[in-house]
């Protein structure tokens, strides 16, 4: 397996061969190549990561839990930690992928205190939250079936404690036909700069078809403030993947 020359992470290359469709899954091939893949497929990834150090000390309270819902390798909860000073943070990465907890778990045992952090293998859809002051999407609501997002952004709601937050970062659609054409033709320029070839881009297309459904800026929105949300504020976008912090009143 290459490796990539900056950083050691082994290089994705799972779509570089002719194969037959399979839905898209998250098992133990893409867990080990995942650092590269998701830096190479998501524009702007590793800028919301950092940046969630930064929203975390605005929000995150004293004593209080943080969860990371899908949370793979635990990056977000990693650069979160590194900047939040409160005591008694306990930190919650959920994930319905095996794989990834396991890898995720090294990392954690590795970075974060002893005692200040549980993983859990579950489907957020079904998993019941405790009080949080700050919760985590990053990128995996577009994996949860549509007719099931509100009923979680709900129960993520209520689990919030008053003044907390959720961050909700997702790969968009447009409902203009000639945006989604542009920001499409812009976002395979993005993956052909980032060394991946037609038939990866296009094999890793029809895999994630159904497994994973973009969503316009507005439906996402009107969701959130169904769920009780006020104000949604869109913080960062490159392309078509954006990420909007939602906000529970005092
Ligand atoms: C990051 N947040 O690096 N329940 C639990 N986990 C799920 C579910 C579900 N129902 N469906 C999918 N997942 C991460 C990146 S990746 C984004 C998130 C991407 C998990 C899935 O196993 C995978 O680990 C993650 O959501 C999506 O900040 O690969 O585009």
């Amino acid at each position: 397996m290459s490796t990539d020359k900056r950083n050691g992470n082994p290089r994705d290359a799972l779509f570089a061969h002719p194969q037959p469709v399979v839905d898209f899954a998250f098992n133990a091939a893409v867990a080990d190549v995942f650092p590269d893949m998701v830096r190479r497929s998501i524009p702007g990834y590793e800028t919301i990561i950092s940046q969630l150090g930064v929203l975390a000390r605005r929000y995150v309270r004293p004593q209080t839990r943080v969860y990371d819902l899908g949370c793979s390798l635990g990056a977000a909860t990693l650069s979160m930690a590194s900047q939040v000073r409160e005591p008694g943070v306990r930190w919650i990465g959920v994930d319905n992928s095996q794989a990834m907890i396991d890898r995720c778990a090294l990392r954690f045992a590795r970075h974060l205190p002893p005692g200040s952090f549980t993983l859990e293998c579950a489907d957020i859809s079904r998993l019941s939250l405790m009080p949080a002051s700050l919760m985590v999407l990053n990128f995996t609501l577009q994996f949860i079936p549509p007719p099931e997002r509100q009923a979680l952004l709900n129960r993520v709601y209520a689990a919030l404690l008053p003044g907390g937050a959720l961050v909700l970062s997702e790969k968009t659609c447009f409902a203009d036909a000639g945006q989604q054409a542009l920001i499409n033709e812009l976002y395979l320029e993005f993956k052909r700069a980032n060394g991946y070839s037609e038939l990866e881009i296009s094999q890793k297309r029809s895999a994630l078809e159904k497994v994973m459904i973009p969503e316009t800026l507005a439906i996402h929105r009107e969701r959130l403030q169904q769920a009780g949300f006020t104000p949604v504020v869109c913080w960062f976008q490159s392309f078509s993947f954006l990420s909007l912090l939602a906000l529970k009143a005092e």
